[in-house]
């Protein structure tokens, strides 16, 4: 590429390569030509079709089954598989089809075998087999607790609030600043104990319980707050609103981003860009900034002197509706919107090109036009060009890799779905657990069993943490909370991008302010895995045996920003539950300055005027296990090296003299007595685990389970880090309390107050930092806080997508069971040329998606 600087313009080309011919307009021609192309393809192939079907007529009149077919070749299967494929386009799943309501509503489901029969006719439906079919979803027979709010109590909420006359925005009025308004809304868990008692003891359901954040504009003391509604399940008059917060302990003007002003900071930016026209067509080729501009402001700040925001200006890559990350502008600034006053918030501290401050738009407009101020100069049409290279679609120039037209590889359910699903809770293999999400937080399982014996009272996301670093103004020293962006902002899951065809789906739930209804949306999705590898297996001379791994997945694809970010929790056949969290969509980039070198400490050039700014993801889960019984230790074991007599000074045998050498290895243990922090460490490993020293397996030792962290990264911010309170929990990879209801979550929604202002310690300002106060965590109900995540650094392979990156951590059996759990499932096992058991063998036919997805 060639960026020249002459005078005093950084001058960008569209081109860097050989693709100078490329522009919207030819990937419009080719796509047309491919088209042409394809019609008359598929023209020529109708015949051929034709005549081979009518000329072997006779022949597939005969053909059953796919495993026929399997033996006459592979056309009908394509036919067959093609039929499905365009059947599961067209059924994008509805948000209806697996909510409670609706499942209660056709769930008079009959647990026997069916065949299903497919809903269209056509002749390829009569070549090859269906598999058998099994509606994976029963009646829900309780009430459950953990479940996501539906819409109909999400309706309740509001109404309540309102009669109560908490908020005053009804149907048909204006969300303004002078409003009280539910933002967001969510589940609020039970009372643990109460829980288990209603789980385990046949106690009284204790209720449904909502959360509700009401932002407080038409108050005196204008603030943020967050109610508790409950019980859902009751009649209005019997529902009670509990406030959660004392009033003004969140000031108005340290609330988060709130839904009116957002859009009321955008525009307001706006406005104030328009006035320097002239100076954006110039450098930026840039003709309405109401079209061709994104703003991304960072904040709310409140250092105490007011409402600031910082934002970047970047061009729209991505059209109309989307922000655009990858094309962000060397030009910023700050806008500080105390109040609801609009016509006083302004504009200030502009940058460009890291030139300023300008104290305001018309000081740098007087600098640029007394030709002061080195700008950057974009060639026109430099916007098809960012479309062009913005956009993930596929590169028509590109030649096509070979085979890549066929389908690749795909998996299907000879008998149906293994599992099944009432309301939102998940039954398969031994497994029982419940998914749910809420709008701020994210995904959920709750009270998840094993053969009966419960393991995971919750496991949740509760945050996931950036802090990036980038050379330029407004975009160094950012971080990033996502949850109070909302992790669980009810998002569509992608079919078979993010889930197989022959998934399930079960909806998230998320209040829309304006709209004054529930955002429900399929969004969680189950299905079985067959991952083609052994669980176990073992070949002697005379014994062969094994099990291939097939395991459970409930996944919640989400998105914030823009980044996409793709939660599974993973059920093995052994007793283990993985976790992953991975991060995949687009970087927020940073513009690369062309005087800098391509190398820069804080990250690579990766496109044209693009540096990828180095940050970190750190997702953290509260994970609370409950090993045989709620009460439990953590135990550490410590894998040490030592000479013989240092290794067996505790043993009850002598020490001897049979070792070879002087030197071994053994393993020490000691239980975590108080609350504290850990780390993963290297250089002294040790194994984590959450042991029940009342209860023991068959050989006396007491009964376990080990927890696996994949984290690749730790936190090497120091504690004066100016944003450490918020991002406490990144300091451990594993942080153990005592279980407290209060202590719900790792860390407050909002921006940190100044627990000095209130003279207490309100537990609605809790982080994990102030969880960690030295209290007494043995044989006592321990909640594990785990974060785990990854560094990144990106390179030009991010752009424009960042290829999936996964950490997570794995809850695996330690003495828990008294022998390999897996020994009650069909496996194949030969003994002396006897075949003592074997895995069912499937039929081959063709699975449908669930003809309940309408
Ligand atoms: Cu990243």
């Amino acid at each position: 590429m060639a960026n020249n600087y002459s005078n005093r313009a950084y001058e960008f080309t569209n081109e860097p390569k050989e693709k100078k011919t490329s522009s919207l307009k030819i990937l419009v021609c080719g796509q047309l030509l491919g088209i042409i192309v394809f019609i008359i393809g598929f023209a020529a192939g109708l015949c051929i079709g034709i005549f081979v079907y009518n000329g072997n007529e006779s022949k597939l009149a005969h053909t059953e089954n796919c495993q026929n077919q399997r033996g006459t070749g592979r056309l009908e299967i394509k036919q067959s598989e093609q039929r499905v494929i365009t059947t599961v386009t067209n059924d994008n799943p509805s948000p209806t089809n697996h909510d409670k309501k609706s499942l209660d509503n056709k769930g008079e489901v009959k647990n026997t075998d069916i065949e299903h029969t497919p809903t269209s006719a056509g002749s390829d439906e009569q070549t090859c087999k269906r598999c058998v079919w099994r509606n994976p979803i029963l009646p829900s027979t309780k009430p459950n607790l953990f479940a996501p709010l539906s819409a109909e109590e999400m309706t309740l909420v509001h109404r309540t609030l309102v009669e109560f006359k908490i908020v005053d925005v009804d149907h048909g009025q204006e969300l303004t600043f002078k409003s009280n308004f539910i933002g967001t809304m969510f589940l609020h868990p039970p009372n643990k104990r109460e829980a288990l008692q209603y789980l385990d003891d046949d106690g009284k359901f204790p209720g449904r319980y909502a959360t509700a954040v009401v932002i407080r504009g038409n108050i005196d003391q204008k603030d943020y707050m967050q109610y508790k509604i409950g019980p859902l399940e009751g009649q209005s008059p019997d529902v009670k609103v509990t406030q959660l917060l004392k009033d003004g302990e969140v000031p108005y003007e340290s609330r988060p981003y709130d839904n009116v002003e957002i859009g009321e900071i955008i525009f307001s930016i706006l406005a104030d860009l328009d006035k320097i026209a002239a100076l954006l067509k110039d450098s930026f080729d840039i003709n309405n900034v109401y079209e061709d501009v994104s703003i991304m402001p960072n904040g709310p700040h409140n250092d105490g002197s007011g409402r600031v925001s910082r934002f970047t200006i970047g061009l729209r890559g991505l059209g109309d509706k989307e922000f655009d990350f990858l094309n962000i502008l060397p030009f910023t600034g700050r806008l500080s919107h105390s109040g609801q006053n609009t016509s006083d918030w302004f504009t200030y501290d502009f940058f460009y090109l890291n030139q300023g401050p300008f104290s305001n738009i018309t000081e740098l407009i007087n600098v640029y036009n007394s030709g002061k101020l080195k700008y950057i100069k974009y060639p026109e049409g430099y916007k098809e060009y960012i479309i062009q290279e913005t956009l993930p679609i596929r590169q028509v120039n590109s030649p096509s890799r070979p085979d890549s037209h066929y389908p690749g590889t795909s998996t299907y359910e000879p008998h149906g779905p293994r599992y099944t699903i009432s309301g939102h809770v998940v039954n398969w293999m031994g497994w029982s657990f419940t998914v749910s999400t809420g709008q701020h937080r994210g995904p959920s399982i709750f009270d998840v069993r094993f053969k009966g014996e419960r393991i995971i009272y919750e496991n949740s996301l509760n945050e996931i943490a950036l802090v990036y670093s980038a050379d330029g103004s407004g975009q160094d020293n950012m971080v990033y909370l996502d949850s109070v962006y909302g992790l669980g902002e009810a998002k569509r899951a992608i079919p078979r991008v993010d889930c197989p065809f022959y998934a399930s789906y079960l909806n998230s739930s998320g209040w829309n302010p304006r709209g004054l209804k529930a955002s429900i949306l399929p969004t969680f999705c189950i299905f079985e895995v067959n991952a083609q590898d052994p669980l176990w297996r073992h070949k002697g001379q005379d014994v062969e045996a094994g099990l291939n791994n097939n395991f459970l997945v409930a996944r919640y694809p989400t998105q914030v920003g823009n980044y996409d970010y793709i939660i599974d929790f993973q059920f093995y056949l052994d007793g283990r539950v993985k976790t992953t969290a991975s991060a995949t969509g687009f970087i927020q980039g940073s513009f690369w300055n062309p005087s800098s070198d391509v190398q820069t400490p804080f990250g690579y050039k990766v496109a044209n005027s693009l540096i990828g700014p180095i940050h970190d993801h750190t997702f953290g889960f509260k994970v609370d296990m409950d090993v045989a019984g709620k009460d439990n230790d953590f135990q550490l074991i410590h894998w040490k090296y030592g000479d013989v007599n240092r290794a067996m000074k505790n043993n009850k045998t002598d020490p001897s003299n049979y070792f070879f050498y002087n030197h071994t290895r053994y393993i020490e243990w000691d239980f975590v007595e108080k609350e504290t922090g850990l780390k993963v460490d290297t250089e002294n490993q040790k194994y984590w685990t959450i042991v029940n020293r009342n209860k023991k397996n068959k050989n006396g030792v007491n009964r376990g389970y080990r927890i696996i962290p994949m984290s690749t990264s730790s936190q090497n911010l120091p504690d004066d880090y100016p944003r450490m309170q918020e991002l406490s929990f990144t300091k451990y990879h594993c942080a153990i309390t005592k279980q407290k209801d209060e202590e719900q979550y790792l860390k407050p929604l909002y921006f940190p107050v100044d627990n000095k202002l209130f003279n207490d310690t309100s537990p609605s300002q809790l982080y994990l930092e102030d969880m960690l106060d030295g209290e007494s965590i043995a044989n006592e109900d321990i909640v594990t806080w785990l974060s785990v995540g990854f560094l990144h650094i990106p390179t030009s392979e991010d752009v424009p997508m960042t290829i999936k990156v996964e950490s997570g951590f794995t809850l695996k059996p330690f003495n828990f069971f008294d022998r390999t759990a897996t020994f009650d499932i069909p496996a194949l096992a030969v003994f002396n040329n006897t075949v003592y058991d074997n895995a069912p063998v499937p039929d081959m036919c063709v699975s449908e998606p669930y003809p309940i997805q309408h």
